[in-house]
């Protein structure tokens, strides 16, 4: 085929488009782009549809409200204003003639613009940026001994949920791969009332007491004054309090860990972090701490990836866990519970369980599952649902209760106050996704936006003009009566929570050598990023209170001599389950990226099959979009990133098209072959440093051996599609191929 210029080829199409190359003018007929006739006139007004019926009939979780067929989100097919009178235009304001100025009695402009105006509410003041999605949890009916809440004790017992998953620190608008911690909250709509399990995916928190809360969330997030940097703890704010405040540092860890890095929603465990307190049938009590446990394992990005999603694709999280969803690839955890005797001590194997700041090792007290979550159903309209949802730690079922972690008690007060802002008004539980699925009899009355058409007369009690309405209930909520100990006021903390450092090292040491060097890197690369020199410095000491390697190690790539310890470093007993590293993991819902071209599709369809039938989402990915014989491509050389794949598989070794507009750099993709297409080096070079598993056959087989890659670890070539799949499904149960590491960009 003759070469085309870039010009002639746009030219060409947009002929093809336009029939005759003339500017197109809107409307008019045979101009070009073809006209789309607006139907005016249905043949009768159409029933609501089951999505514009849902939000106001039953919640957003399925529950009927009562709500009379009136008061559906949308009725019928015409537009009417927000009291229903039907409108002939909605795209031209009243006008004194055509070029006059706009009329002041224009009441639908002005309800259209008036509302439009007030379209957002204010961001969450911390973990403004989430997603959030339906579920199901079934309970095991394991935890029946120890709570009289129901939807743990029975066994079987389904219980809707919602979970939203969030970043800490970035606003709404900003990208989910950033290092941060992340949000793992989740409402559980049982028949005793909402419970709200408002946790992380770190185990820990940074401060101890909830009054510091204001001054760590100013430091980690933006400058006041350039409002930089967004969604990032690299900054000097941040590195300056957690080095003053020394009791950060475990989470500091955690969050330089690969852990501030997940690779999906899916592949995080949460953790309810406080120790909370069950309560039985017989007043019997225990301490217990909540973890999930996700069915695929836990898994992290590398931090090339991280940095190139937050560019290539900032709803990178939020996509992957919709996507999943769709596809029916629905995300898995298991409750469990860590079980302490509920002595006045309030500790365990020397632990003390109200300091937010220590984990209690899982090798000391197991995780014993409780219930399954299954998160099976995206939201239909995100503002109502994940905006709207509202968590609080105080809404607890009997059977649930908290303890004086001083952080929890101070959070049991801050998440009530914020949704009076948030959500304007006292009302808020009121608001669909917020309605509990018990039957709701309180003797709150009126405030903004109240929906509710109370009847009666006497909401107090006790009273005789209702009929002695609403009663106490025998089975209600239990307030554990814990003995408080005489002692003076004080703004003071417990001398064992003044330990900052032992678990940090107990960490450190838990970590593989690959997580250890990623950890290095993450804290070079933050503190890196700092201007203060003296932030660097007091860092450098708690990181010697910690480690002497990783002091000296960060030191190095900081230009810094490395300070001796100025404690003495304890011995610890490694957690070996706190890393990600060794262990072997379902593949459900991992993506595969399929390389194929026009002349080499054979046998791609039927690992394509393979792929879906191993619960697993294949990728097409083609040198352009549509079709290639029956093969409808997903991705396009131009779309394709590889931070979307676990595992990339190359049918084919595709040269670039001659007309193509590619910049035919030969030197660029290294490890790649000269005359390959470059975004496809590229790809492979990226799955190479990345650590993921890298199959081929028949030319694709070639490619990889061409570049020498085959004799990596991880990289597979086969005579046969099926034997290459067979052998990277299995390498992907480690998740990476952690043998390429510490030659990985980390
Ligand atoms: Fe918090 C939101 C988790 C300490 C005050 N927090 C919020 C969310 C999560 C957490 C997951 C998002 C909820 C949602 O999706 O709507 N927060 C935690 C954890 C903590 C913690 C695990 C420590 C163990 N938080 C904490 C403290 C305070 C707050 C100590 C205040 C004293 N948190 C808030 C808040 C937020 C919030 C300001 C913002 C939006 C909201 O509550 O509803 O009230």
């Amino acid at each position: 085929m003759e070469a085309r210029t870039p010009a002639e080829v746009i030219k060409d199409a947009v002929t093809a488009v336009t029939g005759d190359g003339k500017p197109e003018i809107p409307g008019k007929p045979g101009s070009g782009t073809p006209t789309v006739a607006e139907p005016t006139e249905p043949a009768a007004p159409l029933p609501p549809s089951h999505e514009q019926g849902q939000p106001d009939t039953v919640t957003p979780t399925g529950v009927p409200t009562g709500a009379a067929p009136e008061a559906f989100a949308q009725q019928g097919a015409y537009l009417t204003t927000a009291q229903g009178t039907r409108l002939r235009d909605t795209d031209h304001s009243l006008k004194a003639g055509p070029r006059g100025p706009i009329l002041l009695q224009d009441h639908h402009f002005r309800e259209k613009i008036t509302h439009f105006d007030h379209e957002r509410i204010p961001e969450r003041v911390v973990h403004a940026r989430g997603a959030g999605a339906h579920g199901v949890f079934t309970s095991y009916g394991t935890a029946a001994g120890l709570t009289r809440a129901g939807f743990l004790a029975a066994k079987g017992k389904e219980t809707d949920v919602f979970v939203r998953f969030s970043t800490v620190l970035g606003s709404r608008g900003s990208a989910d791969t950033v290092r941060d911690t992340r949000g793992f909250a989740t409402k559980f709509y049982t028949d005793e009332g909402t419970f709200d399990l408002v946790g992380n995916n770190m185990p820990v928190f940074f401060i101890q007491d909830a009054i510091k809360f204001p001054d760590i969330i100013h430091a980690g997030k933006w400058h006041p004054d350039r409002e930089i940097p967004q969604a990032q703890s690299a900054h000097d704010t941040f590195w300056d309090f957690v080095s003053l405040h020394t009791e950060a540092q475990h989470h500091t860890m955690w969050n330089m860990s690969d852990r501030g890095i997940p690779r999906s929603y899916r592949t995080m465990e949460g953790f309810g972090v406080h120790t909370f307190r069950l309560v039985n049938d017989s007043d019997e009590t225990v301490l217990v701490k909540f973890h999930w446990k996700p069915k695929l394992g836990v898994h992290s990005l590398v931090w090339e990836e991280a940095q190139l999603a937050s560019g290539v694709d900032p709803d990178f999280h939020r996509r992957d866990l919709y996507d999943a969803i769709e596809a029916g690839a629905y995300p898995e955890w298991e409750l469990g519970l860590q079980v302490f005797p509920d002595t006045p001590e309030e500790t365990f194997a020397g632990i003390d369980l109200l300091d937010p700041t220590k984990i209690v090792p899982e090798e000391l007290a197991p995780v014993q599952p409780v219930g399954k979550l299954v998160l099976n159903r995206t939201p239909t309209n995100f503002h109502a649902e994940v905006e709207q949802v509202a968590f609080h730690l105080g809404h607890l079922p009997p059977g649930i209760d908290v303890t004086n972690d001083p952080l929890l008690q101070g959070r049991l007060f801050s998440y009530l106050d914020t949704q009076l802002t948030r959500l304007a008004g006292p009302n808020f539980h009121q608001i669909p996704i917020n309605r509990p699925h018990a039957p709701v009899n309180d003797m709150l009355r009126d405030g903004f936006h109240q929906h509710a058409v109370h009847g009666g007369v006497a909401p107090y009690r006790p009273n005789s003009l209702d009929g002695g309405n609403p009663f106490p209930a025998e089975d209600g909520f239990v307030d554990v009566p814990v003995t408080v100990t005489e002692a003076p006021k004080v703004r003071d903390l417990p001398v064992s929570f003044k330990d900052h450092y032992t678990q940090v090292r107990l960490f450190w040491k838990s970590m593989s050598a690959v997580e250890q060097e990623h950890i290095i890197r993450a804290y070079t690369f933050e503190l890196g990023k700092c201007y203060e020199q003296a932030i660097k410095e007091r860092q450098l000491q708690c990181l010697a209170n910690i480690d002497p390697v990783l002091c000296a190690s960060v030191a190095l790539g900081l230009g810094l001599p490395a300070p001796k310890p100025t404690i003495e470093l304890p011995e610890v007993t490694p957690s070996p389950v706190l890393s990600q590293v060794g262990r072997q993991w379902p593949a459900d819902g991992r993506i595969i990226g399929i390389v194929v071209d026009e002349t080499d599709i054979k046998d791609a369809d039927e690992v394509r099959e393979a792929i879906l039938a191993a619960g697993m989402v294949p990728l097409i990915i083609a040198p352009h979009g549509g079709k290639i014989d029956s093969l409808i491509v997903q991705r396009t050389f131009a779309t394709a990133r590889s931070i979307e794949f676990d595992a990339l598989l190359l049918a084919a070794a595709p040269v670039p098209a001659p007309d193509a507009f590619v910049a035919r750099d030969e030197k660029s993709g290294a490890p790649g072959t000269a005359g390959v297409d470059p975004r496809v080096n590229l790809l492979i070079d990226e799955c190479w440093r990345h650590a993921k598993a890298i199959g081929g056959w028949g030319a694709g087989a070639q490619l990889l051996r061409d570049t020498g890659l085959d004799a990596s670890p991880g990289v597979v070539v086969h005579d046969t599609a099926t034997g290459v799949l067979a052998a990277v499904q299995k390498l992907m149960a480690s998740h990476r191929v952690w043998e390429r590491f510490p030659a990985t960009v980390g």
